[in-house]
């Protein structure tokens, strides 16, 4: 059923040039990569002058019909993940960021412009470029008129994430990456259109991201203004209707930070990565990442969680033992199905975001006495040794996905087929910084060689017998 077109408030619109208030003695996020940038250009020509034939591993038939797991074959600046210790921002874990980057006022947790700052510029920002940032943020974070049409139009059934995929895709209206190629830019001024472009998009997106949310869910109520003083997870939490529950905000500002980059390969980030080395502006480039990240086996597994965690309490009524979970972890992998939020592309150990997140519930009485965040824990206990004894996953551990939902289930965020919007949301912040480095870098179109069966079975040959 399609929706009427409501709702159409008079907004002050942000334009791609709105200059953020500087801050006195601050520098901008523009003016420290414009720093920083000379000497990783530097690095970069080094090596592909120096070492662009040095052989630094070899390519294994399971690489090329696996999926590509494990092949190094791409660069990706801000962040590295370990399969055993977890994901490094800059070198820094999520213990170090969550002592080091600077959490909102009269908040504890890691901010989103804390963590956007860290990934593009490999610092830490200081409080004071921090609010600068959100102040930024928040300026440009209005959506325009079209944008609340096109949503406004959409069917309530009609997905979240699809409905956020195209929004995004439409934003790219006023690209100024677009505008400035058409005019005949320098490629050495690519990275500075495309910053603007990526700032320009995480501005809107929690005013994109809400709105879907209030059109789908609360029947298209009115969103609350932008709040200029506050940040950019402060102001989404706001305009989803729970700005008031300082708890579920906090932990909105927590998992959108530590889920903001998980290095460059997940299906994600590395299709913004792909679509953007054809040129294409960054809102065409993060819409399609958006469509990567709505398959149940990347974003959509924290909606998957929850469905199944609901689907097991109510199997299983008031007998939630260690064995009766046990039994309904069989009965899931019997029937030919994955236990979501298990297992892990590249990860061999506990995710350290699940534990993040785990660590933030142990610091709330009411979340512990939840009967879902106590479900989680039971299945923690109980899940890696049914896994294992299943014995296909590579990492029977769980991944951010196995908690991340039921936190917002607990506080009433009860929409779980909203959940990988706010991984959405969170994404771009990772994915969106590597644009700006690719340009800066001047990463050619990606373009890897395929091949046939036939042409393997010859390659494995000549391999068997040189
Ligand atoms: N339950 C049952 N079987 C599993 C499993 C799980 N949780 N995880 C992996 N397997 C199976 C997998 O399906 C494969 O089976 P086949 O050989 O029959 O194809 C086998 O174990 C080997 O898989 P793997 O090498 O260990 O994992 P992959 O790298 O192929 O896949 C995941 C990684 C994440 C897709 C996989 O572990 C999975 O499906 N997990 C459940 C879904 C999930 O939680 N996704 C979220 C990932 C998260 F980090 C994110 O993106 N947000």
């Amino acid at each position: 059923m399609f929706r009427r077109v409501h709702n159409l408030r008079p907004r002050c619109f942000a334009t791609a040039n709105v200059s953020a208030r500087r801050l006195a003695s601050t520098k901008t996020l523009k003016e420290t990569l414009q720093e920083v940038i000379p000497a990783k250009q530097e690095q970069f020509k080094n090596i592909k002058a120096k070492h662009s034939q040095t052989v630094v591993g070899d390519v294994k038939v399971e690489n090329i019909i696996g999926g590509m797991r494990g092949l190094k074959a791409m660069l990706w600046e801000a962040s590295v993940l370990d399969p055993y210790e977890g994901i490094r921002f800059h070198g820094l874990s999520i213990p170090d960021c969550q002592k080091q980057l600077p959490a909102a006022p009269g908040g504890k947790e890691i901010i989103a412009e804390s963590m956007l700052w860290l990934l593009l510029t490999g610092k830490v920002p200081t409080e004071a470029e921090t609010r600068q940032l959100s102040r930024e943020l928040a300026e440009k974070g209005d959506l325009p008129a079209y944008i609340e049409h096109l949503i406004d139009s959409l069917p309530t059934s009609l997905h979240p994430m699809t409905q956020l995929s195209m929004g995004v895709a439409a934003l790219n209206h006023d690209s100024v990456f677009q505008a400035q190629y058409e005019k005949g830019m320098k490629k050495s001024e690519y990275w500075e259109y495309t910053l603007e472009d990526c700032i320009n998009l995480i501005a809107r997106l929690p005013a994109l991201a809400a709105r879907i949310y209030r059109n789908v869910y609360r029947s298209g109520s009115d969103l609350p203004a932008i709040n200029k003083d506050l940040d950019l997870v402060g102001n989404y939490s706001n305009m989803l209707g729970y700005g008031a529950n300082h708890d579920l905000t906090e932990y909105l500002r927590l998992y959108i930070s530590i889920h903001g980059d998980h290095e460059g390969g997940n299906a994600s980030a590395h299709t913004a990565h792909l679509v953007n080395s054809t040129l294409s502006d960054p809102y065409i480039s993060y819409s399609a990442a958006l469509c990567a990240l709505a398959g149940p086996l990347h974003g959509l597994a924290n909606q998957e969680v929850l469905r199944w965690q609901l689907a097991m309490q109510k199997e299983l009524g008031d007998n939630i033992t260690h064995e009766n979970i046990k039994d309904y972890l069989w009965k899931t992998l019997k029937s030919g199905q994955v236990v979501p939020g298990y297992g892990h592309g590249v990860l061999r150990k506990s995710d350290p975001r699940f534990i993040a997140l785990q660590e933030f519930c142990d610091t709330r009485p009411d979340l512990l006495q939840s009967p879902t965040i106590q479900m989680v824990k039971k299945t923690f206990e109980v899940a890696p040794g049914v896994l294992m004894e299943h014995g296909k996953t590579k990492n029977p551990w769980p991944n951010v996905d196995a908690t991340s939902g039921c936190v917002l289930y607990h506080y009433g965020l009860t929409e779980f087929k909203y959940y990988t919007v706010i991984f959405g949301v969170s994404r771009a912040l990772g994915a969106l910084t590597q644009l700006v480095w690719a340009r800066a870098l001047g990463l050619p179109l990606e373009r890897p060689k395929s091949i046939s069966m036939d042409v393997l079975e010859k390659l494995i040959t000549t391999s068997q017998n040189p």
